[in-house]
């Protein structure tokens, strides 16, 4: 043989193109050695071609499990221009490959079949090939790897012309190793799905955001999930709300050292807290007064503010509990709509409480507490892969050291430091934009998921009003006709307190219907007394404020201390204007927008 003629190795399930690249490799006088169905069309077509079996001298065995797995092929490939690799080859009479052409085993259509075997999954798991693409990958420098039919053509042009470019063998070796991964990856998730035990690896979801997206799972890429299903079955948007909601309540308690709640709607809270005593007032305007032993709970106090903050929003959350739950926070579960927990464990007593609701099937996931998730995350949006490092930024009170304005402010009171922590640790699992009012260690009103920062300012801040005049003693004295239901309470405080109270016709004959003796609405005087006394409250946004609007619809609602980063053109007008309405505004330094 002489040594200037090219070796191709030629290796293909898909045959699509083969002729026109056999002919052309003939045309260049190119040495094709080829696996049997490969080498048979070639030769019937008439075109000259070799056995893999001319070099390896071995024949094909197993069935087919053995064609090309040979030092004669793999060391001709993987051999560089190197005298310590001429020698070796040399020693063993060995010639090197120029060219591989491969292509696999239909892996992926097999499994795609209804009723697909193990036996059948497994004979479709391409050794060889792989092995073939691989090596001629990684020695592209010298080697040309064609994974795919359509790259024949570019390949012959070149070809005719004398040499495969640099720039074309580096384009041929990505395809290849992106065609090897993603081989790879159609094998091992068919093997999670089979192997990997029930929810260990991989979870069947009935749909995914709507009933008709289907089929749909959650899965990690290796090592177990983080979370085990004690009841129910988990939904797609509510593994999104228990992921999001959980590092939340995790993070709230590592930066206030308390036991902290969640409460998650949509992929966004609709309220979060910590474990401060609640007040006589607070546990009424929370529906928490009868419960048993709450005094003594800071785990149910952070869930009866989390639920109490926003109870419209809250209807049939996801709640995520920093703790171990006990009975006094199961019980305030217990009488909520609630689609389920997510939390690092249950007493026992607590958890047949979680499993009686919903008839059963109420989703009750015990987090592993000590789980990191991977730096980097990916999803995929219209088929396109989206990676960034995790937004793994830490916020305490110490993120709060630097006042902008007053310049002669001293420290921030400890209860500052505190809500501005809630506030902002809130708004890092919050959709943007989003802005958040929190006081006394919970939030009390929360704007998400809006494209203009002032409409989540009022947003929110009419969200902290409405939670405020909850407290008002009109409301704390209504009479409700007796078995008036818990949502039906808040649906009528709602439009009681948010001065949307129906004047006539049905809608007010259904507001009506829940009271012994029907409360007056708020006049305008009434509201504004009210508010007034209402003070004290933190807000911070997750990204700067464009504008001073923002600046005077927080102090509408008591905000003294106002928390965003920096980088407006507008921040010098945002940081006066905040001086002059008596407010402190703090730095935050970190850009804290979730999608
Ligand atoms: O079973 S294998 O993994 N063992 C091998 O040694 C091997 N070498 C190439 N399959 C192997 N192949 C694959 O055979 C190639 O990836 C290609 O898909 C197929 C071509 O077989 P044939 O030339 O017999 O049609």
């Amino acid at each position: 043989m002489s040594g200037s003629q090219k070796i191709a190795i030629v290796s293909v399930y898909d045959k699509t193109g083969l002729l026109d690249l056999a002919k052309g490799l003939a045309q260049q006088n190119v040495r094709i050695l080829a696996s049997g169905g490969t080498a048979r069309m070639i030769r019937e077509s008439g075109f000259p071609v070799e056995d893999v079996s001319a070099i390896t001298k071995a024949p094909e065995m197993l069935a087919g499990r053995v064609k090309t797995l040979h030092p004669a092929v793999h060391a001709g490939i993987l051999a560089r221009d190197l005298e310590s690799d001429e020698k070796d080859l040399a020693d063993q009479n060995i010639n090197k490959v120029d060219y591989v052409i491969c292509n696999l085993y239909p892996f992926k259509d097999t499994v795609a079949k209804v009723n697909v075997s193990i036996p059948e999954a497994v004979e479709e798991i391409d050794i060889g090939g792989v092995t073939l693409i691989r090596a001629a990958a990684k020695n592209h420098k010298r080697v040309t790897i064609l994974s795919d039919p359509t790259d024949y053509a570019g390949f012959l042009k070149e070809l005719e012309q004398g040499e495969i470019t640099e720039t074309s063998r580096n384009r041929y070796a990505l395809k290849a190793f992106e065609h090897t991964a993603d081989y790879d990856a159609a094998i091992s998730d068919f093997f999670r799905k089979e192997y990997a035990g029930a929810g260990d690896q991989f979870m069947a979801l009935r749909y995914g955001a709507n009933p008709h997206q289907k089929p749909a799972a959650a899965f990690t890429a290796s090592g177990k999930l983080p979370f085990k299903v004690l009841c129910g079955s988990p939904g797609y948007i509510n593994l999104l709300d228990s992921l999001n909601a959980w590092p939340l309540v995790k993070e709230l308690k590592e930066a206030l050292g308390m036991p902290a709640a969640a409460s998650f709607k949509h992929v966004s809270p609709a309220g979060a807290a910590i474990g401060l005593p609640l007040t006589a007032e607070e546990r009424k305007v929370y529906f928490v007064s009868d419960i048993e032993g709450i005094e003594t709970s800071p785990l149910a106090q952070a869930y009866a503010r989390a639920r109490g903050a926003d109870r419209m929003s809250s209807f049939g959350d996801i709640i995520a509990l920093s703790d171990i739950v006990d009975v006094p926070t199961a019980s305030i579960i217990s009488k909520e709509v609630s689609d389920g927990v997510i939390a690092p464990g249950y007493e026992e007593a607590a958890l047949e409480i979680l499993k009686k609701k919903k008839g059963g099937k109420y989703l009750v996931l015990q987090m592993d507490a000590d789980y990191k998730p991977a730096p980097a995350e990916t999803r995929t949006v219209y088929g396109v892969s989206l990676q960034q490092h995790r937004n793994d930024v830490e916020i305490s009170p110490k993120s709060f050291g630097t006042i902008i304005t007053p310049k002669d402010a001293g420290a921030l009171p400890e209860s500052a430091a505190r809500d501005l922590t809630v506030a902002t640790i809130t708004l890092k699992y919050t959709q943007s934009n989003s802005v958040c009012y929190a006081y006394n260690g919970q939030v009390i009103g929360l704007g998400a998921g809006q494209q203009s920062r002032i409409h989540c300012t009022r947003l929110a801040g009419d969200k902290a009003d409405n939670w405020w005049m909850r407290f008002h003693e009109r409301v704390l004295g209504i009479k409700w006709k007796k078995g008036t239901k818990r949502p039906d309470k808040s649906n009528a405080i709602d439009l009681l307190v948010s001065g949307q109270l129906p004047k006539d016709g049905a809608e007010r004959d259904a507001f009506e219907a829940v009271f012994d003796e029907v409360p007056p609405a708020f006049t305008a005087a009434e509201r504004e007394a009210w508010m007034k006394q209402l003070k004290n409250v933190c807000v911070s946004s997750d990204a700067f404020f464009p504008f001073i609007d923002n600046v005077f619809r927080a102090v509408k609602s008591g905000v003294k201390y106002i928390a965003a980063p920096s980088g407006s053109q507008n921040d010098g007008a945002v940081f006066e204007t905040a001086e002059k309405l008596g407010m402190t505004f703090v730095q935050q330094n970190v850009r804290l927008f979730h999608h």
